[in-house]
């Protein structure tokens, strides 16, 4: 092919979450507005992409997907003055209370991690950023473009039908796969460090979406308490969901390894429509969070083994907090597939 569509809107920049609290330290926010100007930067000034602003997401979409509850909790919070940001900071979430989402005090029910902020523009930036997968995927499926990519910022495979957290609020994947799904069998690999907790859950009884989840130990790394390789799919998905861990420190040869030898035989054995690639590079060797040690060029390495399932493919971005190298890494990825 000869131009990749790029999906990306400005406004995605407006919301800028100042703080986590990570292991009990208050940490500047790793999701900051820099990765996406890195990712913009670096796929803008290369002939081989074209940039497309998305049209606005219908609400629809977006409750084909989740509870509406998290969509009025995301609006009470665009009343809030400039420059706050709302943390939960209590999580009776199991008291049997039903609660109010248009009450900020309630988010805890919604929320499972305090890393992920609530502020004036969370929903605006949250839906451009769902706009952008829906508007990659509608190019993927018209057969307009084999190949499109969402610069998806925030991002969302930790975000599940009501509950959200892991810097994720709404699931562009599973925005993704509920409308690719119209059409046949999709694949969703996730190859972000964490495990895709969200878009595990949301298909976890569905077989005509298979949930495959490369990542590192939950036991060390977030989400912590799930994504571990016993969780396989229930009822009628049974045997539709993969979790594969590999070790802190893995490289692009056992990375390559897993992709070869459990990957892609159980993508091919599906026989799927179309694949959506949930594309983090917290996998990156200098990255501040994910602890595997692949390097700029095995992106484009990996890119091409994935292209070469020559399947009609959406790609979204999920995490990769290594603000500098992350737009030469994205644009590693996607040479791959040009
Ligand atoms: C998002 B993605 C405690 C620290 C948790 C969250 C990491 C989220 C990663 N608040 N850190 O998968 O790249
Ligand atoms: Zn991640």
């Amino acid at each position: 092919m000869d131009k990749m569509p790029v999906f990306f809107n400005q406004l995605q920049l407006e919301f800028a979450p100042k703080y986590e609290w990570a292991l009990g330290n208050k940490i500047k926010h790793p999701e900051s507005t820099k990765r996406a100007e890195s990712i913009f930067k670096s796929l803008s000034k290369d002939q081989s992409f074209e940039i497309i602003e998305p049209k606005k997401i219908p609400l629809s979409a977006i409750r084909d997907v989740h509870n509406f509850q998290l969509w009025t909790l995301y609006n009470a919070a665009t009343h809030l003055p400039d420059d706050k940001e709302y943390y939960p900071s209590v999580f009776l979430q199991r008291s049997g209370i039903e609660p109010n989402p248009a009450n900020l005090n309630h988010a805890g029910y919604y929320c499972f991690d305090s890393g992920t902020p609530l502020n004036n523009k969370t929903l605006s930036a949250a839906g451009w950023s769902a706009a952008c997968a829906l508007e990659a995927t509608k190019m993927v499926a018209s057969g307009k473009s084999k190949y499109a990519y969402a610069l998806s910022r925030p991002p969302g495979h930790h975000a599940s039908f009501d509950t959200y957290g892991g810097y994720c609020y709404f699931n562009n994947a599973a925005i993704s796969a509920r409308e690719l799904k119209k059409k046949g069998r999709v694949v969703i690999l996730d190859i972000d460090f964490h495990h895709g907790n969200g878009s595990q859950e949301i298909f976890y009884e569905d077989p005509d979406v298979l949930v495959i989840s490369i990542h590192g130990d939950p036991r060390d790394y977030f989400p912590y308490l799930i994504g571990f390789s016993t969780e396989v799919g229930s009822g009628a998905g049974a045997g539709f969901n993969h979790n594969i861990i590999l070790p802190t420190g893995t490289k692009l040869k056992a990375y390559e390894q897993a992709l070869k030898k459990h990957v892609f035989p159980t993508i091919k054995a599906f026989e799927p429509e179309h694949l959506i690639v949930s594309a983090g590079f917290d996998t990156y060797k200098l990255d501040p969070i994910g602890k595997f040690e692949l390097e700029t060029d095995d992106y484009q390495k990996l890119g091409r083994q994935i292209f070469e399932l020559d399947l009609p493919t959406v790609i979204l971005q999920e995490g990769g907090y290594h603000t500098k190298d992350l737009g030469p890494n994205v644009k590693s990825f996607l040479k791959g597939f040009l």
